[in-house]
């Protein structure tokens, strides 16, 4: 077992910190966020995900793990710190850099530096000339020089888990673990391999952090051609939800499904890592990025025009968080939507989400905003907007909606659970043919 410092206890370097906990490691997380530090030291996740408390009370009452405000001598150091984006979409890199310097003191000779932070290539690298730049006396790694002894060990193991699906994720997902050098790599396949049930897989550090950032464009790439098509199927008459469970019917076509902008905290920011990289070569990425970008003020304009056919109407909207069945908020285009058309002084709002208990701060300011329940929110709406399809909403009886203005961002009402009937239906009858017969007779129903 290993002692290993975590730098960052947000969203991955908490779940990772009480996992490494868990199989018998002690670690010591640091955080500059004293509240956090004392939430998590009463054993209290500063944010919600599924068994996370259960993990983590464990972790605290039985001393495996700590938090604290500075860091620890560890034979592991990992860093889990933001890497958000700043003025012209370009990586603000200051708080891997500030992590760096702050672990460099600590450092000694056989330690491995893992950063797990989703960063632009060359990161990794950046990170051994900030310790080398800071600790001469150490010998930090180059990049594929594989003949060289180095005193410290570096890698690039990005974070892949989903917000919901944190610690079965954190167990089941293949890693990718790319060393400066190979010496490196298997530093990091040494601690990985204590809690990753499936496979590690070894490169170095310059193609496991574009590993990372090409997933996360792929998906935004994906969701941009779903998006796009909700637009012409408006356009044209058709219903997208539809169009997309047919085609998706075709052995190698699966088509995601179109939505009110892309929020999170990871698929609206790394592409942009790309395409600061390589801004000559990366139209489609960023063509992409845009599409999705626009999305949510495409639902505004949609809505605001629907609003001007009543005198002072009441809009109920759907979910506020980033996805469904999370509770984080983090870049939702549901909230940049309500919180646009809430400043509209003359509609008056509500919403519902059953993950929030009170009102976000951007919403909390503004005399026109309630937080409600499902029922409510139906009853008093003129217009419903649908923005997050959590699974409660699902349940919701399509009928209750018949006499309101519905936008439907997320496909609530005509979603593919209940599509799902029709579809087995079919899957139930013998032939290709009369499975769909049966898709068209419900369309012309
Ligand atoms: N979305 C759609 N349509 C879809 C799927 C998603 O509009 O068909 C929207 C969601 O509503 C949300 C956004 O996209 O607003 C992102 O949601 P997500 O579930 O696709 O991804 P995240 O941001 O929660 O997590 C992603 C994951 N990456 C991939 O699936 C490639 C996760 O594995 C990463 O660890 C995470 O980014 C990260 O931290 O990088």
């Amino acid at each position: 077992m290993a002692n290993i410092c975590v730098a960052g206890l947000g969203y991955i370097g908490l779940p990772t910190a009480a996992m490494l906990a868990s199989r018998g490691h002690q670690v010591t997380g640091f955080d500059i966020n004293t509240e956090i530090v004392s939430s998590i030291n009463s054993g209290h996740p500063h944010f919600h995900e599924p068994d996370l408390q259960m993990l983590l009370s464990a972790a605290i009452s039985t001393g495996r793990l700590r938090a604290q405000t500075e860091p620890a001598e560890a034979d592991y150091y990992i860093l889990a710190v933001p890497t958000p984006l700043i003025e012209g979409n370009k990586p603000d890199l200051s708080y891997v850099e500030a992590a760096c310097r702050s672990i460099a003191p600590y450092l000694q000779s056989g330690n491995t530096v893992i950063l797990e932070s989703t960063s632009p290539v060359g990161t990794t690298e950046r990170m051994c000339e900030i310790i080398a730049g800071m600790r001469p006396d150490l010998r930090v790694p180059h990049y594929m020089d594989e003949g060289e002894v180095s005193d410290i060990y570096a890698c690039h193991c990005p974070e892949r888990i989903l917000p919901g699906q944190m610690l079965r994720e954190l167990v089941m997902n293949d890693r990718i673990i790319g060393g400066v050098t190979d010496a490196c790599a298997k530093r990091g396949v040494a601690l990985y391999e204590t809690f990753v049930q499936s496979n590690l897989l070894v490169t170095d550090c310059r193609t496991a952090e574009f590993v990372k950032l090409i997933e996360n464009a792929y998906r935004d790439v994906n969701i941009a051609f779903a998006n796009e098509l909700s637009l012409i199927c408006e356009h044209l008459g058709i219903d997208v939800w539809q169009a997309i469970e047919l085609a998706n019917r075709h052995p190698r076509v699966k088509i995601l499904q179109p939505g009110p902008g892309v929020g999170g905290h990871c698929i609206a920011i790394d592409p942009w890592f790309i395409v600061d990289s390589a801004p000559n070569l990366s139209p489609m990425i960023r063509t992409a990025r845009e599409v999705n970008h626009r999305k949510p003020q495409w639902v505004v304009g949609k809505v605001r025009a629907l609003a001007r056919r009543f005198r002072r109407p009441v809009v109920s909207f759907y979910g506020l968080t980033y996805k469904p069945d999370v509770d984080d908020l983090r870049e939702s285009p549901a909230l940049e939507i309500v919180r646009d058309l809430a400043l509209d002084g003359s509609l008056r709002v509500l919403a519902c989400d059953p993950y929030i208990r009170s009102l976000p701060a951007i919403l909390r300011d503004l005399p026109n905003v309630r937080l409600v329940g499902t029922e409510e929110a139906r009853r008093e709406a003129d217009i419903v907007v649908f923005l997050v399809g959590h699974r409660q909403f699902h349940r919701l009886e399509s009928n209750g909606f018949l006499n309101k203005v519905v936008v439907d961002t997320v496909g609530i009402l005509g979603s593919p659970q209940r599509r799902q009937d029709v579809v087995s239906v079919g899957a139930r009858t013998t032939s290709a043919t009369s499975n769909r017969g049966t898709i068209r007779k419900r369309v012309r129903a």
